[in-house]
């Protein structure tokens, strides 16, 4: 039996995280979870590139050029959207996660979803840092395990 799992080193790794500066007092957080977490597991901070954009709507639009450049081992998304604040809420969450998973599809790069969808802004306080850990320190460990598995698998490791 061949069993294939990515390691969880950052070694080496080039990682591209777009984010949101809607809700920047949450994104924030999330970012320095993720960077935390990213340099804890070893990855160089001039291995990662940090692109800032309006909303979470426009995470796609930045990351799907990211992914075509073939420049990141895996991307990042960061976001957090708030039911309370619009009416089209989930609109933009099912929006966002949706390209997301199709520029991963389209471009074999993998493109990991930390976009907090809360109800309240006390629900993106408790996962942004709060009682309920960091979301950007948990789709850290996502985007290295999966940049790793997947040198693996184009490696010819099938
Ligand atoms: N963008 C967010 O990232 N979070 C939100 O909660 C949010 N709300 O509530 O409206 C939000 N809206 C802006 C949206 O992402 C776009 O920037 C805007 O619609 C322009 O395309």
């Amino acid at each position: 039996m061949k069993v294939i799992i990515g390691e969880a080193s950052a070694k080496g790794l080039r990682i591209g995280i777009a984010i949101s500066r809607f809700n920047d007092l949450f994104t924030r957080n999330l970012l320095a979870g993720a960077l935390e977490t990213l340099e804890r597991h070893g990855a160089n901070p001039d291995d990662i590139s940090v692109v800032w954009v309006p909303g979470a709507f426009e995470l796609p639009s930045v990351l799907r050029p990211m992914a075509v450049s073939k420049s990141y081992d895996a991307l990042i998304a960061l976001g957090v959207v708030i039911q309370g604040s619009t009416g089209h809420a989930g609109i933009i969450n099912g929006q966002v996660a949706a390209s997301i998973a199709q520029i991963a599809a389209d471009t074999g790069v993998p493109v990991i979803d930390g976009v907090i969808g809360a109800q309240t802004t006390e629900q993106a306080m408790e996962r942004s840092g709060g009682k309920q850990g960091n979301r950007g320190s948990s789709v850290a460990e996502t985007a290295i395990e999966m940049a790793n598995v997947l040198k693996k698998l184009s490696g010819g490791h099938l």
